[in-house]
C-alpha cells in the first residue's frame, strides 16, 4: 500500500515511521511512505505556502498552487490515488473507516495547517475530509499518521497472528480484558488465582467477564455492536451481566 503524505513540516513526520510495527512494515515493503514537502512546489521565490485570508480576518490561509502542484506531482507519477483531507471540519475516524481506507491501494494524505487551506482545493481535489476526533490540533500531520498507523496494522502479514486485528476492541464491541505478566506478586498486587490455575474454560469465563465489567463501566455505548455466542450468554447469564448487558446491547 502507498501513502504520500503532504505536509509543509515533513520533519514531523520522519519518527513515527521508524519504530516497532510501523517499521517493520516499512522494511518488509507492505507499505510505501513518501513525504512530500509541498513548500517545494511554491511558485514564488520566498516560497510562501500561505497567506491572509480574503474578507480579512484572523490567521492565514495555504495557497492552493503549492497544494495543486504536489498532487499534480503525485498524480503523474502514480495516477488514482485517493485524497484525503486531515482537517477538524472531517468526519470522525473510526475502526470502520480503517478498515475501508485498508482496502485501497493508495492514500494521499493532505495536512492542513493554520486556519485553513484554500475552499478551491477542498471542493476540487479532496475525495475525503478526516477528522480524528473532537479537539483542536495545530495540523493534520499528527492525525495522518495516526490514520497510517491504524491502517497499516490491518494490512495481511502486518500483525503476528497472536494479536490479529480480528480481537480489536472496536471489532469485537467490547474493552480487552485487563492482561498481567510475571511476577506474580508485585508488591504485594497479586495476578488473579484463575490466570495461573490452568483451567482454560475458568480463564476464558474470567476474561469475557472482565472485559464485558469493564465495557459496562467505561463504554457501555460499545456493546451496542457486541454479539455473544451461545455459551458467552450462558457466562453473562451465570455471573449476573446479561441483564446490564441487555440495555445496551442488541442481544438475540
Ligand atoms: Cl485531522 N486536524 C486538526 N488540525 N485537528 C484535528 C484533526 C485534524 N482531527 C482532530 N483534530
Amino acid at each position: 500500500m502507498r501513502f504520500d503524505i503532504l505536509t509543509i513540516f515533513p520533519l514531523l513526520l520522519d519518527s513515527p515511521l521508524e519504530e516497532g510495527i510501523i517499521r517493520r512494515a516499512v522494511a518488509a515493503g507492505k507499505i510505501n511512505v513518501n513525504i512530500h514537502d509541498i513548500r517545494d512546489f511554491a511558485l514564488d521565490k520566498h516560497t510562501m505556502t500561505d497567506d491572509r485570508p480574503f474578507g480579512g480576518g484572523e490567521g492565514m490561509v495555504m495557497k492552493p498552487e503549492p497544494i495543486a502542484g504536489s498532487l499534480n506531482f503525485i498524480e503523474e507519477k502514480n495516477p488514482g490515488g485517493r485524497v484525503i483531507f486531515l482537517t477538524p471540519q472531517g468526519k470522525t475516524y473510526t475502526q470502520e473507516t480503517a478498515e475501508r481506507l485498508a482496502t485501497h491501494e493508495h492514500l494521499i494524505l493532505l495536512c492542513g495547517r493554520y486556519e485553513g487551506v484554500d475552499e478551491r482545493i477542498r471542493a476540487n481535489y479532496v475525495d475525503e475530509e478526516i477528522s480524528i476526533g473532537d479537539y483542536v490540533l495545530t495540523g493534520g500531520e499528527l492525525a495522518a499518521m495516526v490514520l497510517i498507523d491504524s491502517v497499516t496494522r490491518l494490512l495481511p502479514g502486518v500483525l503476528g497472528c497472536e494479536d490479529s486485528a480480528g480481537n480489536d476492541t472496536f471489532s469485537r464491541g467490547l474493552l480487552k480484558n485487563p492482561q498481567y505478566t510475571r511476577p506474580r506478586d508485585y508488591e504485594g498486587y497479586t495476578v488473579p488465582e484463575v490466570l495461573l490455575s490452568g483451567d482454560h474454560a475458568a480463564i476464558a469465563e474470567w476474561r469475557l467477564v472482565t472485559s464485558v465489567r469493564q465495557t459496562l463501566e467505561k463504554r457501555p455505548e460499545l456493546l451496542a455492536r457486541a454479539v455473544f455466542n451461545k455459551e458467552e450468554l450462558q457466562i453473562l447469564k451465570r455471573n449476573s451481566l446479561l441483564e446490564a448487558v441487555e440495555k445496551y446491547g442488541n442481544i438475540q
